[in-house]
């Protein structure tokens, strides 16, 4: 066992022994000394001093070396400042992971007085890591004192006589294997238990109820704001309909009490322009109104319906008054009479010679007021049956407009629950194809995990074995 591929070979044979067909560790062994450790420990300083004694070995350090390449010893060095901490220990597995000879140095020796307390703390910390490091030796050393010569006689001789073990390479390369039968152990089982997929899954089924809830959440706003804008609509519309016939209704009671005889025959006209006018002010507001609700709701407006007719009105009552005239006509001549007889009277009492001429008087004065009398009772009266009739017709309208505000909006609350429904209809049908697709990957990573699961189970326990029996030989040559 003298060159160095023998003992390579020697060690991968302890290995094909137990599980032939292994990949062998991708290193490459390099004739090298790594000299390393945490930040300003004083590897410089030491790997410098090494060279100066050691000229037969080829001294590092860690940024000289590629990955894959495995030294032939690494000397991890610390300040004598500071005990090693557990990042420290992590850097020596990361440094020490395909060789086995590690030496632990304790620098700066000349500067700290309590160093060798430091150093047994160091040992102790480094062997409770890991049981590999139990026999790892430790020197004190200054390489770079601030006076006097540099102190690693100690650290040389140790080296030497370590580098000059036979067994070495073969321990190295054991190590080196034992390094990869761990990864492949901890990645058989890391994948047997889903560790790598546990994130995507996780995030697939938070997916999935974000999916569910948002679905659900979606449809009974959407049910809310329908329920909430029609109701809305309806109670404006309402008051809108009310209030156009209140105040045109007023308008026109207004005219009509002023109305001059004349005038009276236009009325009616003007009564059913006003109302057929209301009916369209109405009709129009509840398109508006309606299109507007759509827009909030984001639903395509139902299409306006065909408009009403004009409103049935029945002309005003004003020609069936014979009696009521012919009593004012009685009334109104007696009252003419009364007054022509009164003027007669006080022309002949004043002078006796105008006694005709009074009568004559009388009699015009009479006809006159009576004329006059029973004009002023007809179109009195008539204001009064005009002023009852509008207010007929606008009670009658108000309920035609009432009727109609609670027609459409109606219609139109079927309109937009049909749509919002064949909405819902389709959103279920893109959130149960989501839903889908996401069970399908999750099916899929349950899938492979249990692939991986059964895989692990096969190969776990050669591989333990042959872990096993690296670290026997191991410690057997040690
Ligand atoms: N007193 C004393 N100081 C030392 C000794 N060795 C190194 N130093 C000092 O420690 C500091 C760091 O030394 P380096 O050798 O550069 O240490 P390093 O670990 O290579 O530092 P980085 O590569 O920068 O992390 C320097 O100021 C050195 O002078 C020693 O044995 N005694
Ligand atoms: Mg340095």
């Amino acid at each position: 066992m003298n060159t160095v591929a023998d003992q390579v070979a020697a060690a991968d044979a302890v290995v094909a022994a137990v599980e032939p067909g292994l990949t062998p560790p991708a290193v490459r062994a390099r004739d090298v000394v790594l000299v390393t450790g945490p930040w300003l420990a004083g590897s410089t300083s030491l790997a410098a001093a090494l060279r100066d004694r050691m000229s037969e070995t080829t001294v590092v350090e860690a940024d000289d070396l590629a990955t894959g390449d495995a030294p032939l010893a690494v000397v991890f060095v610390v300040s004598a400042a500071t005990p090693l901490t557990e990042s420290d220990c992590e850097l020596v597995d990361l440094v020490s992971r395909h060789t086995d000879l590690v030496v632990g140095v304790v620098s700066k020796i000349d500067t700290y007085r309590g160093w060798r307390e430091v150093l047994t703390a160091d040992r102790e910390a480094l062997s409770g890591w890991s049981e590999r490091y139990a026999h790892v030796p430790w020197v004190g050393a200054a390489a770079a004192p601030d006076l006097g010569e540099p102190r690693v006689d100690e650290l040389v001789g140790l080296l030497r006589q370590r580098l000059a073990d036979p067994e070495l390479v073969r321990r190295n390369r054991l190590r080196a294997w034992e390094t990869r039968i761990q990864e492949l152990i901890d990645r058989y089982t890391a994948d047997g238990d889903g560790t790598g997929r546990r994130a995507r899954v996780a995030t697939l089924q938070q997916n999935r109820d974000d999916i569910t809830r948002g679905r659900r959440l979606a449809k009974s706003e959407r049910t809310i704001a329908l329920r909430t804008q029609v109701q809305q609509a309806r109670l404006q519309l309402g008051y809108f309909a009310r209030n156009r016939c209140t105040s045109v209704r007023a308008e026109l009671a207004d005219d009509a009490s002023k109305l001059g005889r004349r005038q009276l025959g236009d009325f009616e006209a003007q009564v059913r322009r006003r109302a057929a006018d209301v009916v369209t002010e109405v009709e129009e507001g509840i398109t508006a109104q309606v299109a507007d609700v759509a827009a909030q709701l984001q639903l395509p407006a139902p299409r306006p319906p065909t408009p009403p007719d004009a409103p049935v009105i029945d002309p005003p009552p004003l020609k069936s008054r014979r009696l009521e005239t012919q009593l004012m006509t009685v009334l109104g001549a007696g009252f003419g009479l009364g007054v022509a007889l009164m003027v007669t009277r006080l022309f002949a009492g004043l002078a006796p010679g105008l006694t005709v001429a009074g009568l004559a008087v009388g009699a015009v004065l009479g006809l006159t007021l009576t004329v006059w009398v029973v004009g002023i009772r007809g179109l009195l009266y008539d204001r009064g049956v005009l002023d009852r009739w509008v207010s007929d017709v606008f009670t009658a309208l108000r309920s035609t407009v009432e009727e109609r505000v609670a027609t459409r909006v109606l219609a139109a609350e079927s309109a937009f629950s049909a749509e919002s429904a064949a909405r819902d209809e389709r959103d279920a049908q893109a959130a149960q194809e989501r839903i889908a697709e996401v069970d399908a990957e999750l099916r899929q990573h349950a899938l492979e995990t249990a692939r991986a699961a059964t895989e692990r189970d096969r190969r776990l326990p050669s591989l333990k074995r042959v872990l096993e029996a690296v670290r026997t030989e191991i410690s057997a040559s040690a």
